[in-house]
């Protein structure tokens, strides 16, 4: 009852953190990338992470989320292992290029160029050419979510990742990726959806469940992914 009175709230901080973005994170057309997703390694609040995220959505990548909130066991451990040290937005392409060598890198400006070399297409958000106003207005969209997604609350695990369509422009979408990320819940992520679906839209390859809505969805995680601490 309390989570349907407040939503409408909820929901409008989350507008109000697109527009400091300025819309930045609409879904550009899908694009292939050959025949393995990507892997990014980050969190909601992170403000340097949804610079990645806002490239992603742009570029029309598919990628695979590792949600990494601080206290986070599931994958954080795994990006110090690959790159050496707990630092986020971490992004791997496992699609090995020509030269041999398998693509990983930190820092989100290298991410943003990188998906817009390799991936073509896409066009740069338009903030992201405001220098250090585009990490300061990120940070603001942050604190209008009141950094939600920023610390891990575990859940119980899905035995396959979810899959979430949704841009990251979508006030919806970016309450179900707090929530995502804080459960530690990987999943796939892709701006557009199958045969042009609503949007947010999650399928659960668990369940055969597929919620479209963000408040329907937020209710089937909370449901579906207790907490188990
Ligand atoms: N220059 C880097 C900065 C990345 C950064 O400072 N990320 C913070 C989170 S906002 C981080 O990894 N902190 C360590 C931690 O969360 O454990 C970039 O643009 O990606």
């Amino acid at each position: 009852m309390l989570s349907r009175l407040l939503f409408p709230v909820d929901w409008s901080l989350s507008l109000l953190a697109s527009a400091l973005r300025l819309g930045a994170g609409g879904a550009g057309s899908s694009v292939s990338t050959n025949e393995m997703p990507l892997i990014l390694y980050e969190f909601e609040s992170c403000p340097f992470c949804r610079i990645a995220r806002e490239q992603v959505s742009a570029s029309g990548v598919t990628v695979n989320v590792k949600p990494c909130p601080k206290g986070g066991e599931r994958f954080r451990p795994e990006v110090k292992q690959k790159g050496g040290k707990a630092q986020f937005p971490y992004l791997v392409d496992p699609n090995v290029p020509a030269d041999g060598t398998a693509t990983a890198m930190y820092e989100s400006a290298d991410i943003a160029h990188y998906l817009r070399q390799r991936y073509g297409k896409a066009s740069r958000p338009l903030i992201h050419w405001a220098g250090p106003v585009n990490q300061v207005l990120s940070q603001f969209a942050a604190l209008a979510r009141y950094m939600n997604g920023t610390i891990a609350r575990p859940a119980a695990k899905p035995d396959k990742p979810l899959w979430l369509y949704t841009s990251e422009r979508s006030p919806g979408g970016r309450l179900v990726k707090e929530m995502l990320c804080s459960k530690e819940l990987e999943y796939f992520w892709s701006a557009q959806a199958p045969e042009s679906q609503r949007t947010p839209l999650l399928r659960d390859p668990n369940s055969d469940q597929l919620v479209s809505g963000s408040f329907a969805i937020l209710n089937y995680l909370r449901q579906t992914y207790p907490r188990s601490k």
